[in-house]
């Protein structure tokens, strides 16, 4: 085995500590124990009662703050709306030791990688930015699965800063949850996750509230089938989230609305010249596209 196999393949943990135990920080935990990759699993979070159902459920052994974190772990993952991240990291510098690894799960990550440098400075080596393509509309610990990064991707975003060393862990430690571990540059992921993630959620978010805020909304949503759920399910999710999301990412966001935009008026021209044949074409298209993709 080279030493970068040797480096992933036996990666595991001491002491994790997880900020944030909800549905993403609470399956890290979960799917690293059952592959018996850490020993001992801290939690920090702003709400008593979710850290104690956190640990009745089992993903972690023990409730601390942040410094306590900071203090004994390994490895601390931030699983916390990104707009929080900037606060937490900097409580942590004062008391992170030097062979401590940092790392995130944020939806963005342009702006982690700026919040993360501007709150740890010289410590900004130890943040290895990452961003695992998983989830559900539901939150909290008792959401949290062993199973949700099987065969999903893991998109690790590096500073130049980090250490190969650091970088390989976390990819080990990533594959042994089941996911697939590939890198980029944060713009082109902030680009690129605009497009298939959050842009959806945007249109998902402004169609229900639009439907539920409508005078008639009762019989609309009594007769609304499958295709509605489907359509709507992601508006499920957590707003305080989602709007750290839109925030960070707003450039990129903006973006693609204007295109989704130019594309909504020409299929809107379409139907109103009764074009049945442009019509056709490109319901064609997306459903060999929808098709094609699984
Ligand atoms: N939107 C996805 C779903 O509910 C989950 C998800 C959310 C994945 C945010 C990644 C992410 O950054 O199916």
């Amino acid at each position: 085995m080279n030493a970068a196999a040797e480096a992933t393949g036996q990666a595991r943990v001491d002491v994790l500590a997880v900020v944030g135990v909800g549905l993403i920080g609470g399956s890290f935990a979960a799917a690293l124990r059952a592959a018996g990759r850490v020993g001992r699993v801290l939690g920090v979070g702003r709400h008593a009662h979710t850290l104690q159902q956190a640990q009745r459920l089992g993903l972690i052994d023990e409730a601390v703050d942040l410094r306590q974190a900071a203090a004994s772990a390994d490895l601390i993952m931030l699983a916390t709306p990104v707009g929080a991240m900037g606060r937490i990291l900097s409580e942590l510098k004062p008391h992170l030791r030097a062979g401590t690894l940092v790392t995130d799960v944020g939806s963005t990550k342009a702006d982690v990688a700026r919040t993360a440098r501007a709150a740890l400075g010289e410590c900004a080596a130890q943040f290895v930015p990452g961003h695992p393509i998983a989830g559900a509309e539901r939150t909290g610990p008792e959401a949290a699965d062993a199973t949700l990064y099987r065969g999903r991707n893991v998109v690790l975003t590096p500073l130049a800063e980090n250490s190969m060393d650091a970088r390989l862990r976390l990819t080990g430690l990533w594959e042994s949850c089941g996911a697939r571990v590939l890198t980029m540059e944060p713009e082109a992921h902030d680009v690129v996750l605009a497009s298939v993630s959050h842009v959806p959620h945007f249109l998902a978010s402004v169609y229900m509230e639009q439907v539920a805020a409508s005078r008639d909304s009762d019989v609309r949503l009594s007769l609304a089938g499958t295709g509605f759920r489907d359509f709507t399910r992601i508006a499920a999710g957590s707003a305080e989230m989602w709007r750290d999301i839109f925030l960070a990412n707003r450039a990129a966001v903006l973006s693609e609305l204007r295109e989704i935009r130019q594309a909504l008026a020409q299929a809107e021209q379409a139907l109103e010249r009764e074009d049945g044949q442009d019509l056709y074409d490109w319901l064609e298209r997306a459903a060999l596209a929808r098709r094609l993709w699984g």
